[in-house]
């Protein structure tokens, strides 16, 4: 979502702020803007809605300097996309901030603020953020006591970034339900929201932790943690991720990234498979004794990450014996829960930032779960480092909004859990875990081959063209892939696309279906695959146009209004890792034809920060 950079150096720092924000652009935002205190010796802003290509024309029209500076993309939650409401905020002019999250009592703090005087130029809540820190500035002389003054009185989830053209010497960052890295130089500091907005300028980072205050100068950096205490934060050198930065052959990174699926799903193999088992180490060194107490799954998380969770129900179930309950982070941060005992806590997400599976997590600290394991992409994130256990994807940054190599991986990863547990639970034959270990290792080979059906899936796109609404079937652990397949075509397409498990269909759903309503289906050769002929026929005597993604085994054809593609044979266990590459290739190539913004989609945004 919304991401922020700052500079404080003894060169010109535009350019580093503005190519900063064009690396953070592929998480999605509204508008953009910075703030710089100038060579002149004052602060000045430039800020524009819609892209950063808009501010870096806006900024050659009106060329600013500055040895220091502040720089936001805002995806706007209070008040318009627009560009008074874009940051960096002003109280008066000599102070700006940048934030990233919600201000919760931001309402109050207003109503405050105005009573002493204070005018609002924006509907956002950051606004009072500004405000509020000039007010304790005014009181207490110092930038750095003003920003940990006012950062006492908010509420909700913030990371800022601070200057003030009283002070600039000075770049001052808070960390709260919002990630910060500082970013150090020779000579010079610079802040981030995500450590690749400065791959450019460096690969030496400090992440600053919840409740951290820093003070960052050219040669020095200060932190204090959440008691106020001054603290220090280790430095850590950062290797991964230089291959994310472009799309090498690809028209987009989406392709790209599912084109990447073999390789990166063998990353997720390494190391964590030995000749006939799944190392339970990997989850951590204390896992193989917590294994064998859990009697319950508890997964929790969003979107694209809850569909994996999904799938890993069905998995856990029927392999490793163990009941599991899925649930949406947003509902299950809120409701009662009543939690079974010695149940493991799997929190899914790609980014590790994921707001609302963060809160989940931490709530569900005080219910008494027996421990917490993150599944996650990035190792130096939130979720990772507040989890008692994790098991990293490892797919390398993903940069297309939707999502598709982290879901593959997310699916491997927990397939790992699933043979772990099953074994340390000792529920699962040791002939069955070393077959699907043996099957695990050929599944980069079968990815491969699923991703030699592009030009078939291209051509399939081509009925879409037209199309306005599409179901979405499956049945057994196909049914969160539907649900996953749907979610990638309304998400980079716009057609409105819905999943049903197949035998839902007459319940209400078949009314929808006439000859404008293709039906998508996932039809793998197991033994629900005649339940699922049936459902198929429902829908052909309705007039509706079949694409069913089948295996060459199921008995199933072309003919009338029936378009089926064949999909590599796979064992079934690991079949709703496979059917996901051509719902994916189908998804890129509708949106293709519909000629929208197949990495940036409207209105989405890359890891869900805020609520
Ligand atoms: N609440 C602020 C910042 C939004 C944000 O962090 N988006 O990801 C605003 O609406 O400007």
């Amino acid at each position: 979502m919304c991401g922020i950079v700052g500079a404080i150096a003894e060169r010109n720092i535009t350019a580093v702020l503005v190519e900063g924000l064009k690396r953070l652009e592929y998480r999605g935002y509204d508008s953009a803007g910075l703030a710089l205190f100038t060579n002149a010796g004052i602060l000045e802003r430039v800020r524009r809605a819609g892209k950063v290509a808009e501010l870096e024309r806006a900024l050659q029209e009106q060329p600013l300097a500055g040895r220091l500076g502040i720089a936001h993309t805002r995806w706007a939650t209070h008040g318009a996309p627009s560009e008074r409401n874009a940051h960096p905020h002003f109280s008066g002019t000599e102070l700006a901030v940048v934030h990233n999250g919600i201000i919760e009592n931001h309402e109050e703090l207003r109503q405050r603020l105005k009573g002493l005087g204070y005018a609002f130029a924006s509907d956002t809540d950051t606004e009072v953020i500004v405000h509020l820190i000039d007010h304790k500035l005014k009181e207490l002389g110092d930038l750095t006591a003003a920003l940990k003054a006012a950062v006492a009185e908010l509420h909700g989830a913030y990371g800022l970034a601070v200057i003030s053209a009283r002070q600039p010497d000075r770049l001052l960052a808070a960390r709260s339900g919002s990630p910060l890295v500082i970013g150090l130089g020779h000579g010079e500091n610079f802040l981030a929201s995500d450590q690749l907005a400065l791959r450019q300028v460096t690969d030496r980072f400090m992440y600053l932790e919840e409740g951290d205050i820093a003070e960052i100068r050219r040669d020095q950096v200060l932190i204090w943690d959440q008691a106020g205490n001054p603290v220090q934060r280790e430095t850590v050198q950062y290797h991964e991720g230089a291959e994310a930065a472009d799309k090498g052959e690809y028209r987009h990174f989406m392709l790209k990234e599912i084109h990447e699926q073999p390789s990166v799903v063998q990353r997720t193999l390494e190391g964590r498979l030995g000749q006939q088992q799944v190392l339970v180490d990997a989850f951590g060194p204390q896992a193989a004794e917590l294994f064998a107490r859990v009697r319950n799954v508890q997964i929790v998380a969003c979107g694209t990450s809850y569909h994996a969770g999904m799938v890993a129900r069905y998995w856990l179930e029927e392999l490793a014996g163990v009941p599991c309950q899925v649930e949406v982070a947003s509902e299950f941060r809120y409701r009662k829960v009543v939690v079974q005992p010695d149940t493991l806590f799997v929190t899914i997400s790609q980014s590790g930032e994921t707001a609302d599976t963060l809160a989940a997590l931490r709530n569900a600290k005080a219910f008494g779960y027996l421990a917490s394991l993150a599944i996650c992409n990035v190792a130096t994130s939130s979720l990772v480092r507040e989890s008692d256990l994790c098991l990293l994807t490892n797919a390398g940054p993903e940069i297309g909004v939707a999502s598709t190599k982290a879901f593959t991986t997310q699916l491997v990863a927990l397939m790992l859990l699933t043979l772990a547990l099953g074994r340390t639970r000792g529920c699962l034959n040791a002939d069955v875990e070393a077959g699907l270990v043996r099957e695990l290792r050929r599944l980069p080979t079968h990815l491969g081959e699923a991703l030699a059906m592009d030009r078939t899936v291209e051509k399939v796109a081509e009925l879409f063209a037209e199309k306005h609404h599409t179901l979405f079937l499956g049945r057994g652990a196909q049914y969160p892939v539907a649900m996953e397949g749907a979610l990638k075509l309304k998400e980079i397409s716009y057609i409105h696309a819905e999943a049903y498990p197949a035998g839902e269909l007459k319940h209400g759903p078949l009314a929808l279906v006439d000859a404008d309503m293709p039906v998508v289906t996932v039809a793998p050769n197991n033994e629900l695959l005649e339940k699922l002929k049936s459902n198929l026929q429902e829908v052909r005597a309705r007039g509706g146009e079949l694409i069913v993604f089948a295996d060459a085994q199921a008995g199933l054809d072309n003919g009338e209004g029936t378009h089926v593609v064949h999909v590599p044979h796979v064992i079934d266990a690991l079949a709703p890792i496979l059917y996901t590459v051509p719902l994916q290739l189908l998804s890129y190539y509708v949106a293709v034809l519909k000629g929208t913004d197949v990495d940036q989609p409207r209105n989405l945004a890359k890891s869900v920060t805020v609520e």
